[in-house]
């Protein structure tokens, strides 16, 4: 078996460097978490866009010796451009982190984009094979999944997005064709993966904004696949960094620091230069401190590191002038002759520089305005095996929900930043021990490798479970023919619109035609058989269709019960229905088709006749605001087929079988459905060795599949024929 990484950057550069190749890995946690995947029964391979040319990587190539095989894409320089300064970093990263002025959108540069992705999909189809795992990278690629998947439909796929996923809000900016292709890209994987379960949330409405899907515990069906929506917090390879504070490398570089800076206390900070990492909010913050605090000054120094990021983006030029205008005007309003506040390196740093800073400093600050997770602060942490230094850390990161015994400040609050400085300053060694430790430990224990494993693993169980029920050939039918045959005391229940009857452009067009109507009183009329007709429609229209026949009724997806006589099953006042009715008026006003449907117990907005553009989003407006209503009222909102329903949360059609019956007296059940409500009932059944039918093709928990509404007439018609 193949793991496949794909991601944008590949972790192996090729440069001439005064004739020869120098042949460079880098060594990020993503390295390390890939490779600590590898065992004997698999082969690691890393698909990426190549940022060196093809002849240096061809002469090159045979000096890169790694646990992984390389498979870099050589794109179009046009193309790149496009793909990743346009639509990758001028138009998602400012959206994704909550910038959506800066988001200069091209319809060239996304074509860009949605090419680079062809191209890598096409490169990565060359090598996936049979039971082959993909894994794929963050923002660049949100598309890839499904142009994978429609060549290789049964590739086993995992999606993890770096950054925020926003609020549905940001994603509505982008024009439809876009938001609807990246949404439906990432839905095309087996498990999406996000930093935190803030973003988790944000993409399970979008999803259902865009798609209509509903999730059940973070899980979803989409194109008849299950698709799990899971929370893995990204961390850092811990003992490559716990090890840096013994490196004599590392040691030398704290003493370099140290004499550089013998009385001065050490604040660090280090990031690209990107306007999401708050750097020039960071140092108003720091300006603040020396102003209020004069008794710091030529006390304290501040080393700021910012490291050359996406050069060609007017973004970044503009942040760069603005970061270093800022530093000289501090430098010049609190610097003498004697102190500079801000010391500034615009230039990257090898791994010892890193480390010597992240060990010899003594307080790292870390404001960002939106980080998806933030490794510099978990490597500040899993750096300082001595158990000191303070990490000042912005609520506004993911590791944010991790590291809480940091010092978390607000990054737009100078004042805030300020006095958290003369916190750390101030604090005492057993408080700054206790809080690293207990970071140290929460690092520790989650680390990078554990991360990329836990991943995998969620992968291949996600894509090990079986949703799609076997489709009933005649060897099954018999089968159940007999155990038909065999029983003494026999339960079935039966699901209507869309089980018996087909769909109608109005709900009460479906009425029952003559077989249905002759095969329900066939089976009724068995004194050894229960026949339970239990549909979400109610009860005056079950009576009107299906009254005179010797079955039990169950209206309102199990809201009311027919035995001798109808009777509730709910006792909630639904204090709710009038606000809902009053709400759903008003949209079916606004919607040109749309209208309500008032049952007893539960309240139905139809928009099948509506424009299908409008009415669907319509509707997806209509949902937010009901989950928002009705919260806390104990109701379920169901998002049908072109109908919204909300109904009270305790019934659903398997709790009311459960009510009507002791399902262990029979000795033979069925149960047969069409749509999401059936699912409840499958799900209950399966608890009692029921025969389980999903009537179409969609996915199901269902044990067996029949394809049309007339096979199951005429399976139950056959039901009771001798073999
Ligand atoms: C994205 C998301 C998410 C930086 N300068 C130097 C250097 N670095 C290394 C750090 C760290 C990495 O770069 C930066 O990672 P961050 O997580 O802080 O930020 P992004 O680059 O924006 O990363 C982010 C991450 O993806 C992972 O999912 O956490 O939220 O935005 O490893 O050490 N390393 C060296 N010299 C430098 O000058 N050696």
């Amino acid at each position: 078996m193949k793991i496949i990484n794909i991601s944008y950057r590949l972790p192996v550069s090729f440069r001439r460097i005064e004739g020869n190749i120098d042949v460079r890995s880098s060594a990020g946690g993503l390295v390390s978490a890939v490779l600590s995947l590898k065992n004997e029964s698999n082969e690691l391979h890393w698909v990426g866009v190549a940022d060196f040319l093809k002849a240096d990587y061809h002469e090159g190539k045979t000096r890169f010796s790694s646990n992984f095989a390389l498979h870099p894409v050589f794109l179009d320089k046009n193309v790149n451009y496009g793909f990743y300064n346009g639509f990758s970093n001028t138009v998602l990263w400012p959206l994704f982190h909550y910038f959506p002025a800066f988001v200069e959108f091209k319809p060239s540069h996304f074509t860009a984009y949605m090419q680079a992705n062809t191209i890598l999909a096409e490169e990565a189809c060359k090598i996936i094979g049979p039971g082959d795992i993909i894994w794929i990278h963050d923002y660049q690629l949100m598309p890839l999944a499904e142009m994978i998947r429609k060549i290789k439909p049964d590739a086993r796929i995992g999606f993890f997005l770096h950054i925020p996923f926003p609020a549905y809000e940001l994603i509505r900016l982008l024009p439809k064709y876009c938001r609807d292709t990246l949404v439906k890209g990432m839905l095309s994987a087996d498990l999406i993966g996000f930093h935190t379960y803030e973003y988790a949330q944000h993409f399970l409405t979008t999803a259902q904004m865009i798609a209509g899907l509903q999730h059940k515990q973070f899980e979803l069906l989409y194109n008849n696949r299950p698709v799990r929506v899971g929370v893995f917090p990204i961390s850092v390879d811990f003992d490559k960094f716990t090890n840096a504070l013994l490196d004599p490398l590392i040691e030398q570089e704290r003493a370099k620091l140290k004499s550089v800076y013998q009385d001065k206390s050490i604040i660090f900070s280090v990031d690209r230069l990107d306007y999401t990492k708050g750097i020039s909010f960071r140092l108003r913050g720091f300006a603040r401190f020396i102003n209020d605090y004069p008794e710091w000054r030529e006390k304290i120094v501040f080393i700021l590191v910012a490291v050359p990021s996406r050069e060609v983006i007017r973004k970044y030029i503009e942040r760069k002038q603005m970061i270093e205008m800022l530093i000289s005007e501090i430098n010049g309003k609190f610097g003498t002759t004697q102190w500079t506040p801000v010391v500034y390196h615009y230039g990257s740093l090898n791994f010892q520089e890193l480390t010597g800073l992240y060990t010899g400093c003594d307080i790292a600050l870390i404001s960002p305005l939106r980080d998806g997770m933030n490794l510099v602060s978990k490597e500040f942490v899993a750096s300082r095996s001595d158990e000191d230094g303070v990490l000042l850390l912005s609520d506004m990161t993911g590791a944010a929900k991790e590291l809480t015994d940091a010092l978390l400040f607000n990054p737009l609050d100078e004042e805030e930043i300020s006095v958290k400085i003369k916190m750390a300053l101030s604090m005492t060694l057993d408080e700054r021990r206790l809080r690293m430790t207990n970071m140290r430990n929460q690092v520790r224990k989650h680390d990078v490798l554990r991360w990329g494993n836990n991943f995998i693993r969620e992968l291949e169980e996600v894509c090990a479970r079986k949703i799609y029920p076997d489709r009933m050939h005649d060897e099954t039918k018999g089968m159940i023919r007999r155990k038909y045959l065999k029983a003494h005391k026999r339960l079935i229940l039966l699901d209507y619109d869309g089980t018996l009857a087909a769909f109608q452009p109005v709900p009460h067009m479906a009425r029952p035609g003559q077989d249905v109507l002759d095969v329900l009183s066939l089976l009724a009329l068995d004194p050894g058989n229960e026949v339970v007709l239990i549909s979400g429609r109610d009860r005056q229209t079950l009576e009107e269709w299906f009254g005179h026949l010797p079955v039990m009724l169950i209206a309102e997806h199990g809201c009311f019960v027919r035995q001798k006589s109808w009777h509730s099953t709910i006792v909630d006042p639904l204090i709710w229905k009038d606000g809902v009715h009053r709400i759903m008026q008003i949209f079916a006003d606004n919607c040109s088709g749309a209208f309500v449907e008032e049952k007893n117990f539960s309240l139905c907005w139809h928009y099948r006749n509506s424009d299908p553009y409008s009415g669907f989003s319509q509707s997806r407006e209509l949902i937010s605001l009901l989950h928002d209503y009705l919260t806390g009222a104990n109701t379920h909102i169901i998002d049908g087929n072109k109908v919204i329903e909300v109904k009270p949360a305790q019934i659903n059609k398997g709790t009311a079988v459960l009510h009507a019956f002791n399902v262990r007296d029979f000795d033979f059940c069925l149960a047969v459905g069409d749509d999401m409500t059936d699912e409840f009932l499958f799900e209950v059944m399966q608890h009692y060795d029921a025969i389980t039918v999903k009537v179409g093709e969609a996915g199901s928990i269902a044990r067996y599949r029949i394809e049309r509404i007339e096979s199951v007439i005429a399976f139950l018609s056959q039901l009771p024929d001798k073999l």
